[in-house]
């Protein structure tokens, strides 16, 4: 087997019916600290809602709301929208509860999987309330219509088994930057939106030149009271010295354009003037990465 120290990162959306357990499984892996945001009205957006960072991974859990069957035509749109995280994100955690039988609910949302190239874990939360030969009845149900990719039994409630679950997600994400400092484990809801419009914005006006694997980080979000307008600072990170020269281009052109873009955007997101400061980084290496790596940043 290979040897496999690099840094690991992605995306892992939760899915399921009401009150299978979703906001207790997030509590319990990233402790109480996180505001869970999951129950206020839903958007059409993807919001993270927690932060796990471990020694050699970081996974980040966004909440993709919208995930049942339309009643309306906005409903419709979320479904859509919803559909098209689930291809982009790295790891699907479907969650059921052990007591429950398969329903209507679910099977409105295996069908909605299907196609999707996703990895798809069914994880059966509550054990802690069934006996054994009833997990492998409920376990049997659900194979039958569906290949998933891990089957996964757990009690959110207590742990038990929280761990293996989490390192079989570890092993199933990419390389990958930190997408967020260590100790942050409760998100501006906004943060991985500007990191994607930024993102955006940059493949947009390099075309193919720049592969879909940049990153961008998004080191701050503050409010200036004096100018009543929020600071957003990121970091565009590219893995070649080439790449970084793309992105800047020439007198700063590209980079001075994907600011001015991703500006108007992140106003109409935050419903505010923003001061946007974009530096471009090489990062070749994911593993020895701040120690050796230096900020040639570029203002804007
Ligand atoms: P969500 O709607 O999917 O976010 O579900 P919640 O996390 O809000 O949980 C719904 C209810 O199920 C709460 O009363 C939880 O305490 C309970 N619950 C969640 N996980 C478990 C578990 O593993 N075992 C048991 N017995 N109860 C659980
Ligand atoms: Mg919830
Ligand atoms: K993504």
């Amino acid at each position: 087997m290979q040897e496999n120290n690099q840094f690991k990162s992605g995306f892992i959306s939760i899915i399921g019916r009401p009150n299978v357990g979703k906001s207790t499984f997030l509590n319990r892996v990233i402790g109480q600290k996180i505001a869970i945001m999951s129950d206020k009205p839903q958007t059409t957006r993807n919001k993270v809602q927690g932060v796990l960072t471990q020694d050699a991974s970081q996974m980040v859990f966004i909440d993709t709301p919208g995930i049942h069957k339309p009643k309306h035509k906005l409903g419709e749109f979320m479904l859509k929208v919803s559909k098209n995280t689930l291809r982009e994100v790295d790891v699907i955690m479907f969650m059921v509860n052990a007591t429950q039988k398969l329903g209507k609910g679910d099977q409105f949302i295996l069908e909605m999987l299907e196609g999707n190239e996703t990895p798809v874990f069914l994880v059966i939360n509550k054990i802690d309330q069934v006996h054994p030969d009833n997990l492998l009845h409920t376990i049997e149900d659900y194979k039958a219509e569906y290949d998933f990719a891990e089957i996964i039994p757990i009690s959110a409630l207590d742990g038990n088994n929280v761990d293996r679950l989490l390192e079989t997600i570890e092993n199933y994400l990419p390389e990958g930057p930190q997408y967020y400092p260590a100790d942050q484990v409760t998100d501006h809801p906004e943060r991985f939106i500007i990191s994607e419009l930024v993102r955006e914005k940059v493949l947009h006006l390099t075309r193919e030149e720049i592969p879909h694997s940049i990153a961008v980080q998004v080191d701050k979000i503050a409010k200036d009271e004096d100018k009543d307008m929020i600071r957003v600072m990121a970091t565009i990170i590219v893995e070649r010295d080439s790449q970084k020269g793309i992105v800047i281009g020439k007198r700063g052109a590209l980079l001075k354009e994907v600011g001015i873009r991703a500006r108007k955007d992140i106003e109409m997101l935050l419903g505010s003037k923003v001061y946007l400061e974009l530096w471009v980084k090489v990062q070749k290496d994911w593993r020895n990465k701040s120690s050796q790596l230096r900020d040639f940043g570029f203002r804007e």
